[in-house]
């Protein structure tokens, strides 16, 4: 894309990530920029900006308001703002501070219809009116080119890499391909649209990936101007990539490029000094839950919190795509399993899938409160109860009788301990639900769970807990922020169809919770190609791909079954080696291959830079290995040793000083003998 070849420094070159969920929490991409933001800022440090879209609200927390200080910026911000652009410029307020550069998109719309029509004229790209949606992101787009053409002009010695993600920010890419902007661009896809649809409904994706009619299945779902962006934009970039294998696989045939390479998402792991600290905090936010579960199941108390063990799943609300309809009904057969098992264990399952709601139910609220005088109720009368017996054991005198407990507790504590007895008194069954719906009767979720009578009866064994809102500490019924429930959880299960990476079962890991993911998401492809029995560490792989859907059922529950059977130490020790799979996880790692696209990106643009006359194999030499969803999964490899994302991935080092050494030659842990803790074990 970059015009002159040679003439800019690719050394010191200057980055851009432009993406609509920079400091604006919506999905997997905000959780991707914030948590890489850390190694992107100690490579780049003042040369890396974030570009996004102005959320005020958002902004307005996650933003500190500083002065530019690059001249490039400052004056293309001028010329900007003269004409009517507003921006705010800052420090986002997350680990690594990067800088980022938000365009207030309403000071633009003026230009929409102008921008519109250009799109078309330019790119062949129709966008349709009364798509708010497609609006803001052509309004984004022709700003961040704007910008981007720029800043080149007042910036002439440095090589610029412009990075965008996902197809809301993907407008600029074929603008600054058809204006020969001097930057060199990468678009990264984190999923695809047509993809996303085509999962949600009920056709047989990765069998027929190759045969769609894409502008016809586009078409019919209304989304053919979205697709064109899309595919104008993977088309456009010098250098293409998604997140994992299956979507690259997905990518192919469905946008029609071959990415050149697997980005995987990595997470910021925080590792303790001691390495059984998270065993403490599971112990702490389990009892946290525990709180919960004796408020929600008021009255109905009669399983022991010891032999509970707590599962959950969490994400965004797409009940098919996320596997939410196979959890369930596996829920249904685990519970027919335990029963007829005599399993003295109780599974309490949590939905945590953010739904349109009116208000926590009265129910909820009340189980709480019911548990809450309860507890002060004993609290009062604990303290009568010490006074007392202080009293009576300060009177006593030699050969006199030991103060009798049976008259400690007054007469007037044993009413108020009755009325709170009866307070707890319930005819119905502990609900299924937190809140108020605004669809109740045709949300999946309930319905599902009525279909398979999930209605917590005291004889069932797994009981289920739906709470369709985000959770945070401010929460009166469940007051525990994502990452705190998370710890307090015995397992995450996230049984999805279509998820091209999947944050939910990474982020467990890390924090040493055990999870259940599938052989379609990125996550469990990858892990599944890294670790021999994924499922001794914690990483249980449904298969989805070779399975009916019946049979992968019936493995989930078995998956689950096996789990409930675990004993404390089992589980412990599990959760000791999950959490040592965290190095696998981390940016440090995962972030070579962001440094590998951006080489190759400088490459492609500016090859007089480079000594070598032909671009180096970075992809080439093995064949990208997509994953092979419909083939017969590999024998189990020998993973010791040299380990990169991109060694099963399509980037290949080409970077001059960038070698294989500079991978972490990573190997699973030891097989450790689960009486040599480090710690002592409360059994
Ligand atoms: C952690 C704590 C232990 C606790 C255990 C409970 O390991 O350090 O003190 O006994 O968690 O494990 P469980 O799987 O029963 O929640
Ligand atoms: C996407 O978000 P989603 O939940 O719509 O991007 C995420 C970040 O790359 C990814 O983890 C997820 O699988 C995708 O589906």
């Amino acid at each position: 894309m970059a015009g002159t070849g040679t003439a800019r420094d690719v050394t010191h070159h200057i980055l851009f990530e432009v993406a609509t969920e920079v400091a604006n929490r919506v999905g997997g991409i905000y959780s991707v920029l914030k948590s890489k933001a850390q190694v992107t800022t100690a490579e780049y440090g003042s040369s890396y900006t974030l570009l996004g879209p102005l959320n005020r609200e958002s902004a307005a927390v996650e933003v500190e308001e500083v002065e530019p200080k690059d001249p490039a910026i400052v004056a293309t911000l001028k010329s900007m703002n003269e004409r009517g652009i507003k921006t705010l410029y800052g420090r986002w307020l997350i680990d690594g501070a990067p800088r980022v550069l938000l365009f207030d998109t309403s000071t633009a719309y003026g230009y929409l219809d102008e921008w519109k029509a250009d799109l078309w004229s330019v790119a062949g790209i129709p966008s349709p009116p009364g798509d708010a949606e497609t609006n803001e992101a052509i309004v984004f787009g022709y700003v961040v080119a704007w910008f981007l053409g720029e800043y080149v002009v007042h910036e002439k010695q440095r090589a610029v890499i412009a990075q965008f993600h996902e197809w809301l920010a993907g407008v600029a890419l074929p603008l600054c391909k058809k204006r020969r902007i001097d930057v060199t661009t990468i678009f990264t896809t984190h999923a695809t649209l047509l993809g996303r649809y085509l999962c949600a409904g009920s056709v047989d994706f990765y069998n027929n990936l190759q045969f769609f009619d894409v502008d016809a299945e586009a078409g019919k779902r209304g989304i053919y101007h979205r697709y064109c962006i899309e595919r104008g934009a993977a088309h456009a970039a010098d250098v293409f990539t998604t997140v994992s294998h299956i979507t690259a696989y997905e990518a192919e045939h469905l946008l029609k490029r071959k990415p050149d390479g697997v980005l995987p998402n990595g997470l910021n792991v925080k590792k303790f000094s001691a390495t059984h600290e998270f065993q403490n905090l599971h112990q702490q936010a389990k009892i946290k839950i525990n709180d919960f579960v004796r408020g929600h199941f008021y009255g109905h108390n009669d399983f022991d919190p010891e032999n509970t063990l707590y599962l959950f799943t969490a994400g965004r609300y797409e009940y098919r795509n996320k596997g939410v309809d196979m959890f369930i009904e596996s829920l249904a057969r685990l519970n027919h399993k335990m029963k007829s098992d005599n399993s003295n264990m109780t599974v309490v399952a949590f939905i945590i899938l953010p739904a349109q709601t009116q208000s926590l139910t009265v129910e909820a609220l009340k189980g709480q409160a019911v548990i809450k005088s309860l507890h002060d109720t004993i609290k009062v009368i604990e303290e009568n109860v010490g006074k007392k017996l202080f009293e009576r054991s300060i009177a006593w005198t030699e050969g006199q009788e030991l103060p009798e407990d049976k008259d400690l507790i007054s007469p007037s504590d044993k009413i108020m301990l009755r009325r709170r007895l009866f307070a707890m008194k319930r005819h119905n069954l502990p609900p299924i639900v937190t809140h108020n719906m605004v669809n109740d009767a045709e949300d999946p979720v309930l319905n599902q769970l009525r279909r398979c009578q999930l209605f917590n009866h005291p004889s069932d064994r797994v009981k289920v807990v739906f709470h369709p809102e985000f959770l945070n500490s401010s929460n009166p019924v469940l007051p525990l922020d994502y990452d705190d429930f998370v710890r307090g959880t015995h397992l995450g299960v996230f049984p999805s169809y279509y998820e091209p990476w999947g944050y939910t079962p990474a982020e467990c890991t890390v924090m040493g919770v055990p999870s259940i993911t599938t052989n379609l998401s990125g996550f469990g492809c990858y892990m599944e190609e890294l670790i021999e029995n994924a499922a001794d560490y914690g990483i249980y792989i449904v298969d989805r791909r070779q399975k009916g859907i019946d049979d992968s059922v019936n493995q989930l529950t078995e998956y689950m079954f096996e789990f409930t059977k675990k004993s404390k130490r089992q589980r412990i020790n599990q959760r000791n080696r999950t959490e040592r799979l965290s190095d696998l996880l981390d940016w440090k790692r995962m972030g070579l291959e962001y440094v590998k696209s951006r080489q190759l990106a400088l490459r492609r643009a500016y090859p007089g830079a480079y000594e070598e006359d032909e671009e180096p194999d970075f992809f080439g030499s093995h064949e990208v290995k997509i994953s092979r969803p419909l083939s017969e999964p590999g024998s189990p490899r020998d993973r010791s040793g040299m380990m990169t994302p991109g060694d099963f991935a399509s980037l290949q080092e080409g970077r001059e000083g960038l070698s294989t050494e500079d991978y972490i030659a990573w190997k699973l842990p030891e097989e450790e003998d689960p009486d040599d803790y480090p710690f002592p074990l409360t059994l």
